[in-house]
C-alpha cells in the first residue's frame, strides 16, 4: 500500500542492467549524435512496433513539429483540442492555422463526420490524435485525406506498441509520432520518433534533427536539434527488454478498475474495442454529475485528500489556451467541451498494488451519494 500515489510512475529496469548497458559508453565517449545506442534502438524498435520506417527523436513533441515542417505543411490543419498542448503547439509553431474538428463521444478521437465540413482550399493536413490509446478510425480518415489530397501526421503519443487489425499503429497515415516521455508506456527517459512511409521524408527529417545539415559542407534546411542521445537510447534498450511484461501489469491494474467501476450510474469507462491490440496507456473516467451524484472536480479533491494524485487531461482544452485567448470558438466544439470538464485520468502504471487500486476505488465510490 502506498500512500502517496501520482498520476503514473516512470517504468525501469533495475540500475545494474542499465549501468551494464552503458558502460560502454566510457571507452567509446561517443554520447550523441546517432551512436550505436541509437541505431541499435532504431532496429529493434522497428520491429516490435511493426513498421517500414523510424527514426528516433529527442521526445514527441520534436517529432510531431519536425514532421509537419518536413511536409510542408502550409495554412490550415486539422485537428482536435482534447489533447495535450503538444499536438496544437506543433502545428502554430509550424507557421500553419489549427482548425478545430470536434472528438467523437464514445473514445474521444477526431470525429470523422464532421472533418470533411471543415476542408478549404487552404487545408494542408490533418493531424488526429489516438487519444488515451484509443485509436482513430484511420479508414474513414485515409478515404477523406485520399478525396482531398491531405496529408496524415497521427498524434500517436499515446499508443506504444498498439496495433489495430494486426498492422503496428505506427504504419497509418503518412506519419505517426511516438512519445517516448518518462509519464509513457516506453520511456527513455525524454524521446520520441516517427514512423514513415516515404523514405525522401525520413531522409529529411533525419537532417531537420540535425540542424538541416546534409554534410560536413552543405545546410540545406532550417532545422533543429533534436537528436536522441545515447543515454536515453540505452535507458530505452533495457526498458524494451520489459515492456511486455509492463503492459501485462498495467491490464491487470485496469481490469481491477473496471472490476469496481462497471456498471455505476453516471461513470463512463474507456471503450474497449476488439479490433486494437492495447498496450493501456491512460485509464480515463468520464464523471457525469447528475447521474453519479457528485463532479469531477468533488472526486479529484477526494482523491487529492487522500494524496491520490488523479489528473485531468485534457482539461483545458487547447482551443481554450491564454495564448491563444480569443482566437478560437470553444462552443464549435461542444463534446470536447463536456468531456474535458468531466475527464478523470487515474493513477495507472505497471507497479501499482491492486490494494491502491481498492482503495482509490473505493475513495471514488463514497464521493457517490
Ligand atoms: N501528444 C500527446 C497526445 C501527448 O500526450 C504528449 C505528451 C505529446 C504529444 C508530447 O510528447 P513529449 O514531447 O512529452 O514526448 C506529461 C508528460 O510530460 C507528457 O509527455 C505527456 N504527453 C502528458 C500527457 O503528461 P505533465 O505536465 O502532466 O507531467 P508531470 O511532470 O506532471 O508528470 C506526471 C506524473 O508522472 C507525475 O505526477 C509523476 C510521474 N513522473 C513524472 C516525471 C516527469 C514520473 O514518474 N517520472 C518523471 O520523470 O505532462
Amino acid at each position: 500500500m502506498n500512500n502517496n500515489i501520482l498520476v503514473t510512475r516512470s517504468s525501469m529496469p533495475s540500475k545494474e542492467e542499465y549501468i551494464d548497458e552503458i558502460s560502454g559508453l566510457w571507452d567509446s565517449h561517443w554520447l550523441t549524435n546517432m551512436g550505436v545506442k541509437h541505431k541499435a534502438l532504431q532496429a529493434e524498435l522497428k520491429e516490435y512496433l511493426k513498421v517500414d520506417n523510424i527514426d528516433l527523436l529527442t521526445n514527441g513533441h520534436m517529432a510531431l513539429e519536425l514532421s509537419m515542417q518536413a511536409l510542408g505543411l502550409t495554412g490550415e490543419v486539422i485537428t482536435t483540442p482534447f489533447t495535450f498542448a503538444s499536438t496544437t503547439h506543433a502545428i502554430v509553431r509550424n507557421g500553419c492555422m489549427p482548425v478545430f474538428c470536434d472528438i467523437n463521444p464514445d473514445d474521444y478521437t477526431i470525429d470523422v463526420s464532421k472533418i470533411e465540413s471543415l476542408i478549404t482550399d487552404k487545408t494542408s493536413a490533418i493531424v488526429p490524435v489516438h487519444v488515451y490509446g484509443n485509436i482513430c478510425d484511420v479508414e474513414e480518415i485515409e478515404r477523406i485525406a485520399n478525396k482531398y489530397g491531405l496529408k496524415v501526421i497521427y498524434d500517436a503519443a499515446h499508443t506504444f506498441g498498439e496495433e489495430y487489425k494486426g498492422r503496428g499503429v505506427g504504419s497509418f497515415g503518412d506519419v505517426s509520432c511516438f512519445s517516448f516521455h518518462a509519464t509513457k508506456v516506453f520511456n527513455t527517459i525524454e524521446g520520441g520518433a516517427v514512423c514513415f512511409k516515404d523514405k525522401e521524408f525520413g531522409e529529411a527529417v533525419y537532417n531537420l534533427k540535425n540542424f538541416g545539415i546534409h554534410g560536413p559542407e552543405r545546410v540545406e534546411a532550417v532545422g533543429a536539434n533534436a537528436k536522441m542521445n545515447e543515454f536515453c537510447a540505452a535507458m530505452g534498450l533495457c526498458n524494451l527488454r520489459h515492456v511486455d511484461e509492463e503492459i501485462e501489469k498495467r491490464r491487470k491494474v485496469i481490469e481491477r478498475y473496471r472490476e469496481h467501476l462497471k456498471n455505476v450510474d453516471g461513470l463512463k469507462l474507456n471503450p474497449i474495442n476488439p479490433d486494437v491490440k492495447y498496450s493501456y496507456s491512460y485509464f480515463p473516467v468520464i464523471f457525469e454529475e447528475k447521474e453519479f451524484g457528485a463532479s469531477r472536480n468533488e472526486v479529484f479533491d477526494a482523491l487529492a485528500a487522500q494524496r491520490i494524485g488523479a489528473r485531468k487531461y485534457f482539461y483545458p482544452l487547447t482551443n481554450t489556451f491564454d495564448c491563444f485567448h480569443g482566437m478560437y470558438d470553444v462552443n464549435s466544439t461542444p463534446v470536447a467541451l463536456h468531456m474535458s470538464k468531466r475527464v478523470l485520468t487515474l493513477p495507472l502504471y505497471a507497479d501499482l498494488a491492486l490494494d491502491d487500486v481498492d482503495r482509490i476505488c473505493d475513495v471514488i465510490l463514497e464521493c457517490k451519494q
